[in-house]
């Protein structure tokens, strides 16, 4: 391990404004030449904006037949916005008027398949919404023109505003997720095939709750999401690009991505407004390939989470009401608390859950545990300290951490009887020691494996990354390469965990 840097210092932050969101329905058009052919598209473009600079997300749903590449047109409305950095699209800009060009992964877009882009711009002045865009040139109204034979699948967005002038909406909460349910079934009525990323975890699981002690989908079953977690973004963002994401989601079939933003050790107290935009950005990389994430609030030294306590307020407000409309956002309040009682961790947590429930109802919320999410076994405890003292929230779980070569046998029987009374998440574990470094433990892995097998509990691997120690999936340099897919780009660790991670999901769907 690295030693522990002296905490610096926060930086005082932006003033992040007021989220604004709009939705602009489409449509369209004129078929081209051979009537049989539809076009239409729905644009939904939301922003979150502070002084001088904002985030962009663009959802672009085509209405029509399906398409093979894209274009996205758009002009400002004001001369002084400008398109910064952009993710999952090219995006180039004249004067006002802007285009995003697909990239390879999202190219194609059945009927009634959306696909999420954004960017970082700057503005000048106000930075007011697009009022009009458009997909391979056909203006997006949000209803395609009539086949001879209508298509099912089209389906026109509710609140679609064919006005001129769409006022952007003034809050973020308008479109919140759908209420988690527990008692509630819900039938899907679209055919699955009409789902945009039909087949991905988040789309056959769609919105998560606590159920019990386990974690349940859109069907009110049991799952259990397996996936990675990243080392730590402000070191080893080089590793994660469309290529590294579409291998995770395509190549180790991962349910999950787990975003560790550092607070302390180069991370978001140095610039919370840019480490902020970096988890949002890769929230989206993991939506648009149907995975879920999540936002791990990567608290580690202090171990006292209260240092970090207005941080997290100032984070979790703003990416909890960025995300609120998402169904696969799931949020870890506080990575490893040590060296402090279990009783001010629960104040922590139940001064910042209803911070993230006022942005974001129904999302999940992973609270860490004493002695580095031990469940309190690292410091000599077990369980019971919050079975008979729970987080005073719902739909939260709990994390329970652990390095095979270090953490075995009284571990694994903590987490068996923990499993059985309280909601328990392994948001992070290794295959070697706690160090992060050394040999992997290939038996104690596969025990640990096992066992969350057999229990549903859910997992993240540390880490996803080419870091050039044991833990790290990748062999070092491979994120300076670009190829992520198949076995000789993986450590020892890398290709023992995915092939576990690959195996086929067990999903209910009804
Ligand atoms: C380790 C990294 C290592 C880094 C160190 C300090 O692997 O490169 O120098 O953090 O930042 C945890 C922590 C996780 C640790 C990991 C391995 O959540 O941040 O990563 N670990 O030591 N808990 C137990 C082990």
């Amino acid at each position: 391990m690295k030693s522990p840097l002296r905490p610096r210092r926060a930086r005082g932050l932006l003033a992040i404004g007021a989220t604004t969101g709009l939705v602009l329905g489409a449509l369209t058009a004129m078929p081209a030449a051979g009537a049989a052919t539809a076009a239409g598209c729905a644009v939904t473009y939301t922003t979150n904006s502070w002084q001088g600079g904002f985030t962009a997300n663009i959802s672009i749903k085509n209405l029509g037949d399906p398409i093979k590449g894209w274009t996205l047109g758009f002009a400002f409305p004001n001369s002084g916005q400008k398109v910064g950095y952009g993710w999952s699209a090219t995006y180039s800009q004249t004067g006002a008027a802007v285009t995003a060009k697909n990239l390879d992964y999202n190219g194609s877009l059945a009927t009634g398949a959306s696909t999420n882009i954004g960017f970082n711009g700057s503005w000048n002045g106000s930075n007011p919404a697009p009022t009009s865009f458009t997909l391979n040139g056909v203006t997006c109204t949000g209803s395609a023109t009539p086949k001879p034979t209508v298509t099912p699948t089209v389906t026109p967005k509710p609140t679609a505003t064919p006005t001129a002038t769409p006022k952007p909406t003034a809050t973020p909460t308008a479109t919140p997720k759908p209420t988690a349910t527990p008692t509630v079934t819900p039938k899907p009525t679209a055919t699955p095939t009409a789902a945009p990323g039909t087949g991905t975890p988040l789309a056959i699981n769609g919105p998560l709750h606590v159920c019990g002690v386990d974690l349940c989908n859109q069907y009110n079953r049991p799952i259990q999401l397996r996936g990675m977690s990243t080392h730590g973004i402000q070191w080893f963002s080089r590793c994660y690009n469309d290529s590294s994401l579409n291998a995770l989601a395509s190549d180790w079939k991962a349910d999950l991505f787990r975003v560790s933003m550092y607070v302390q050790e180069q991370g978001y107290e140095t610039n919370p407004a840019a480490f902020t935009d970096l988890v949002n950005k890769y929230v989206d990389m993991a939506e648009a390939r149907g995975l879920y994430s999540i936002i791990d609030f990567h608290t580690l030294t202090p171990g006292d989470p209260n240092y970090n306590l207005a941080r997290a307020k100032t984070f979790f407000a703003s990416v909890a009401a960025r995300n609120a409309g998402k169904k696969g956002v799931i949020y870890e309040i506080a990575n490893e608390p040590n060296g402090v009682s279990w009783a001010s961790i629960k104040s922590y947590a139940e001064q910042v859950i209803p911070v993230i429930r006022a942005a974001d109802p129904d999302a999940v919320i992973i609270v860490g545990t004493r002695g580095w999410s031990s469940l309190g076994v690292s410091d000599g405890s077990n369980e019971s300290e919050i079975v008979n003292n729970p987080v005073n929230a719902k739909n939260i779980m709990y994390a329970f951490h652990f390095y095979a070569a270090s953490h075995k046998d009284n571990y694994r029987s903590t987490l068996s009887q923990a499993a059985a009374k309280l909601p328990v998440f392994v948001s992070e574990f290794g295959t070697v020691s706690a160090s992060g470094d050394g040999a992997v433990d290939v038996a104690s892995t596969t025990a640990w494996l096992d066992l969350m097998d057999r229990l549903k509990i859910s997992y993240a691997n540390w880490t996803y990354s080419d870091a050039g120690e044991g833990s790290a999936a990748f062999k070092a340099g491979t994120c300076s390469g670009g190829v992520y897919t198949g076995t000789g780009v993986l450590t020892q660790s890398g290709a023992l965990i995915r092939d576990r991670i690959r195996t086929a999901d067990n999903f209910p769907t009804s």
